[in-house]
């Protein structure tokens, strides 16, 4: 009887079959870069149109040792980058490098990369006794052009910013838009161990706001939504503000802080730097998360049929803890994502066996056991 149910609610669906995987559409993974070498003045990797620029500031070599980072990707060969000061407090270290392919109109785009803050040593001539994992800023700065035309300019900070150790993601004043004040995304989250910092933006054309949603050391493998992470939150530009167009990327950092505690650059490292339509979560479908939608995404999904106290992991790719035709409609559409599928998606329903989870046997038994156990009257 369950299977029966199973095929017909597949009857019922439209499906997408093999949708396969986008790479993303710009990266820098400073692998190709020889240990050693001064990554300013090098084009490495995919997206850019142009080389990284220098800077009189600090140093930007290649480091021998992927930063590494559960179920982000699987790169956990090559290089990364060690961005160091100059050794002052105000010391402004940044490079710059544009992108082919600018992102604009409705583009929804995702920015993250793997990042450590390296304690810095505190300077007594400063009054510092204390380290403080942070500079005044420091990130990956993102750059562009307002829909109404004019100067690039920088759009938002994913980082550190505004003197915070923790990572946070930073809206940047525009003077396009007189009265517009900046404000920033605090994450609370700050650490000298690596973290995986994500933004997802969506821009919008014409009157409507971009809205960003932004993420630090979040489950990759449990899918994308707001919560995954703590820090993980989201808001809305304010009226007027205007991130039409992004084309331009900016690493580094800077240390000037005045006031109380003054705040010294400090060495980071950076690493696997992508800016692209995929999201670096789960893709829907993929319960499992290692990348792929196929068969086995479906057994979990037939495995855990009806559920109500789903998660990612038990194929509840709708977030409302239910296991039901919702999960399999997005299953199917996204069937074959990441990987060839051997069968089709239909030919695979046949495959699985459908049945109600077996939690849901065990809370009928209890109510059938309390209904037996009521007092007669
Ligand atoms: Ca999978
Ligand atoms: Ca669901």
């Amino acid at each position: 009887m369950a299977k029966t149910r199973w095929l017909s609610a597949a009857a019922a669906l439209s499906l997408a079959v093999g949708a396969g995987s986008v790479a993303a559409q710009v990266s820098e993974t400073f692998d190709s870069y020889a240990d050693g070498s001064n990554i300013s003045g090098q084009a490495g990797d995919t997206g850019w149109s142009d080389a990284w620029s220098s800077d009189a500031d600090g140093s930007f070599t290649a480091e021998s040792g992927s930063l590494t980072y559960a179920g982000y990707k699987a790169d956990a060969t090559g290089s990364k980058a060690h961005l160091s000061p100059a050794g002052t407090q105000t010391a402004t270290w940044t490079i710059f490098r544009n992108i082919t392919t600018p992102f604009s109109g409705d583009d929804t785009f995702y920015i993250s990369f793997l990042a450590q803050n390296l304690a810095y040593v505190p300077d007594a001539s400063f009054g510092e006794t204390n380290p403080i994992l942070g500079t005044r800023y420091f990130g990956v700065g993102i750059f562009g052009q307002p829909e109404g035309g004019g100067t690039v300019t920088e759009r938002f900070l994913v980082g550190q910013g505004s003197g915070f150790s923790q990572w946070t993601l930073n809206r940047v004043d525009d003077t396009a838009y007189p009265g517009v004040t900046a404000n920033t995304l605090e994450s609370g989250i700050a650490t000298s161990g690596v973290s995986l910092v994500v933004c997802r933006v969506d821009l919008h054309s014409g009157p409507d706001l971009p809205v960003f949603t932004f993420w630090v050391n979040p489950d990759v493998t449990a899918g994308e939504f707001a919560g995954n992470a703590v820090g993980g939150q989201s808001f809305v530009s304010q009226a007027g503000f205007d991130h039409a167009t992004v084309s331009r990327v900016r690493l580094g950092g800077g240390g000037t802080q005045t006031g109380s505690p003054n705040v010294y650059a400090s060495d980071h490292y950076l690493d696997e730097v992508r800016i692209g339509f995929d999201s670096p979560f789960a893709h829907p479908g993929d319960a499992n998360g290692d990348g792929l939608v196929n068969l086995s995404d479906l057994q979990i999904l037939g495995d855990n049929w009806q559920s109500t106290s789903a998660t990612w992991a038990t194929a509840d790719f709708t977030w409302d803890s239910i296991v039901n035709l919702g999960d399999l409609q997005i299953l199917g559409d996204n069937w074959g994502w990441g990987t060839t599928p051997d069968v089709s998606f239909d030919q695979a329903l046949a495959l699985v066996d459908f049945v109600p989870e077996p939690a849901s046997f065990a809370l009928i038994g209890l109510v059938g056991l309390l209904l037996l156990r009521r007092p007669v009257l």
